[in-house]
């Protein structure tokens, strides 16, 4: 929708404050607490949504982001007990986890050899005997055998454990890490800040202070991260749009954060299966809220592991500009937790007709969105060829 088109829309609003939400978009202005809160309880999808693309498409028109990445998981043997969590294993329960060596990382990494990608996604439960030291090493490791390869790793979750059991600050441990090769952090942990919620899903891992105060400390190293929201289980509209101020203001300082990914709750084997999973049109209005409010994030992703292909798609309409990569078979954390998607693959042929379906434009990108390729010229044939090297 054209610049025009969704001034009528907002013209023949008739609730006053959605009506003033819209022209405030439409100036570029900053939405605030309350605002956002009625975008979520009034504002139908179409209206929410017609104004979410069209932000989009003032920042990034049709272009849609994707990479070639693949994930490692070092263990999902976890010292704590999210409830929302499918996928870790205490350490009394071990014959149900999984903990690599670094040898046994650097085969996964070096299966990857002669091959396109450009990130590894490290992320995994917190082992208590995995220390600082082993992931040093590890990152050591990956940068000495593949220098070129974006290493984006490790969650506040994990960085804070390891940090307090080798007894170094935040700042101290960061700068080790990034010495080490560690490039830029992941999004996740953050689930939702507000003590409330925190204290009935994961109270026992590091809280919304620590998790900002380790994103903030990259982004003044001079790396970049992304920041995550759980969405769809026990929270409010108030706790989204307060974890989402909280990661506004913090990027009001730094600029450091580059993409926000909302995660949709899902309720397979877990403590909170009890809960019903959210519903399409509760997803869309989520990513498109988002897209709204974070006004300062250049990129709202889509993960479509967790999400299925066919949502992902859809949320292409409604904010999103980015749908992560081409992942492989070893990511379980969304299929152990009841995702559509049990062994998440898919081919760059596949990302680019997944998007040029709905008319937008493919383009690769690096971690920090430097374009590698545009996708929207290249013809099938280009395609599949393109698929055998992934
Ligand atoms: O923090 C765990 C989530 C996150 C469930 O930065 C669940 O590019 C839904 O953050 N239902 C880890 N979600 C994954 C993550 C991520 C993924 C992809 C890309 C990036 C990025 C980051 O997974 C955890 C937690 O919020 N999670 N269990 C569940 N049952
Ligand atoms: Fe551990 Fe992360 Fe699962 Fe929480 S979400 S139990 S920190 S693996």
């Amino acid at each position: 929708m054209n610049s025009a088109a969704i001034k009528v829309l907002v013209d023949a609003e008739l609730d006053p404050q959605l009506q003033s939400i819209g022209y405030k978009i439409l100036n570029k202005e900053r939405i605030n607490f309350d605002e956002g809160v009625a975008l979520f309880e009034k504002a139908s999808l179409s209206y929410v949504g017609a104004l979410a693309n069209w932000v989009r498409e003032e920042k990034h028109g049709n272009k849609t982001y994707f990479n070639r990445n693949f994930h490692i998981e070092p263990t999902n043997v976890c010292v704590f007990s999210c409830a929302f969590c499918s996928y870790s294993r205490l350490y009394s329960n071990r014959e149900e986890g999984w903990e690599l060596s670094i040898d046994q990382m650097m085969h996964i990494v070096k299966s990857y050899d002669g091959k396109p990608v450009t990130e590894v996604h490290i992320v995994g439960g917190v082992h208590p005997k995995m220390n600082m030291e082993f992931f040093l090493e590890l990152l050591r490791t990956i940068k000495a055998h593949r220098p070129a390869l974006h290493i984006k790793a490790f969650t506040p979750v994990e960085l804070d454990y390891m940090f307090k059991k080798a007894k170094v600050s935040v700042a101290e441990g960061m700068r080790l890490a990034h010495e080490a090769g560690l490039d830029s952090l992941p999004g996740g942990g953050a689930e939702i800040f507000h003590p409330d919620i925190r204290k009935q899903i994961c109270d026992d891992k590091v809280d919304a202070v620590g998790w900002l105060n380790i994103h903030e400390t990259a982004h003044q190293l001079g790396m970049h991260s992304n920041a995550t929201l759980l969405y769809g289980h026990i929270e409010s509209f108030s706790h989204r749009i307060d974890h989402m101020e909280r990661l506004r203001s913090l990027q009001d300082k730094t600029g450091g954060f580059n993409t926000f990914i909302p995660l949709k709750f899902r309720n397979q084997d877990n403590d909170m299966s009890h809960i019903k999973e959210s519903t399409i049109v509760e997803d869309m209005k989520m990513y498109a809220v988002s897209r709204i409010y974070m006004d300062n994030f250049p990129h709202i992703k889509a993960y479509w592991p967790m999400l299925g292909r066919k949502n992902a798609q859809l949320t292409l309409s409604f904010g999103v500009n980015d749908i992560d990569g081409t992942i492989d078979d070893s990511t379980k954390i969304y299929a152990m937790a009841g995702s559509e998607e049990q062994t998440p693959t898919m081919s760059t042929a596949d990302l680019v007709r997944l998007i040029k379906q709905v008319k937008r434009q493919p383009v690769e990108r690096g971690t920090l969105y430097n374009e590698i390729r545009d996708y929207s010229l290249v013809d099938a044939t280009g395609l599949e060829l393109d698929s055998q090297t992934n």
